[in-house]
């Protein structure tokens, strides 16, 4: 069973197993067909009747899938390896070992943004953006610099005892929980991450920057977190609804995945918090 670990608790080797996958998925052209795929169904967010990845209650399952296939790719390459979390209520500065130069890398020049140090540094020679928003092809950042502050504890905690999972009109104007957590209504969880990190990952091309993952594997864990205290709630909506993925309804791109099927996260992986076998 993979369990998903908190990347601050990763030892140099773990951090180590990991980029390398990362490095090898972009090696082989594999990594560039995700950012593909987060831009296209990002791009097609504008477009109502195509609402699947962002803005409607399928962010959490269509990305909980997205992260699995991605995963899946990187245990393909080592099979030890898998997506961390980033627990930014915690580890909450550039200063982080998340942005160290022997995991993420952080430093990055305000001229321009580019990242100037670890694995995905464009001078390291192996990170060159291909899926961009403009030709240039280097990593960029501006770490806390887009918003100051990331979310706190508090924010997390408030959000998290929102007892609908979503409401009509199933957008970015909705009420409850996924409208919240994703970032376009109140404190602004989710949406403010990408941020607060800046360059890419303000884009939606926002995969080429691979804190992407351990970011999405924190939101898919507080997905899994509001569900063990709201046991009574369940995806919304449950039944067919125009232009809108109900709880089951398939996905694009894969067609035969619907939100039921991604809701027991257990089947896939556990989080360390709960590899024990207890309750989070
Ligand atoms: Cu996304
Ligand atoms: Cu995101």
């Amino acid at each position: 069973m993979i369990v998903r670990k908190n990347q601050a608790k990763l030892t140099a080797e773990e951090k180590r197993a990991f980029t390398n996958a990362v490095l090898e998925l972009k090696r082989t052209g594999v990594y560039d067909r995700y950012v593909n795929a987060h831009n296209y169904f990002l791009m097609t967010d504008s477009d109502s009747a195509a609402r699947i990845g962002h803005r409607s209650p399928s962010f959490l399952p269509w990305h909980r899938r997205f992260l699995l296939d991605f995963e899946a790719a990187l245990q393909k390459v080592d099979p030890k390896v898998s997506i961390p979390y980033w627990d930014w209520t915690v580890d909450r500065t550039p200063a982080s070992s998340l942005w160290a130069a022997d995991f993420m890398g952080g430093t990055s020049r305000a001229r321009d943004g580019q990242v100037l140090d670890g694995p995905f540094a464009h001078s390291a020679g192996k990170w060159a953006i291909t899926v961009g928003v403009d030709q240039r092809q280097y990593l960029r950042r501006t770490l806390g610099t887009g918003t100051p502050e990331l979310p706190t504890k508090a924010e997390v905690n408030a959000v998290l005892a929102m007892p609908e999972y979503d409401t009509a009109p199933w957008n970015s104007s909705s009420n409850g929980f996924r409208n919240h957590l994703e970032g376009w209504r109140g404190v602004n969880l989710h949406n403010r991450v990408h941020v607060w990190i800046g360059g890419h990952m303000a884009t939606a091309a926002s995969p080429n920057d691979p804190v992407f993952w351990m970011h999405h594997a924190f939101i898919d864990m507080l997905w899994a977190e509001w569900q063990a205290r709201h046991p009574q709630s369940t995806y919304l909506p449950a039944t067919p609804t125009p232009n809108v993925v109900d709880l089951h309804a398939t996905m694009a791109p894969w067609n035969n995945v619907t939100p039921a099927d991604m809701l027991d996260h257990r089947r896939f992986y556990t989080f360390d918090t709960e590899a024990a076998g207890g309750k989070r």
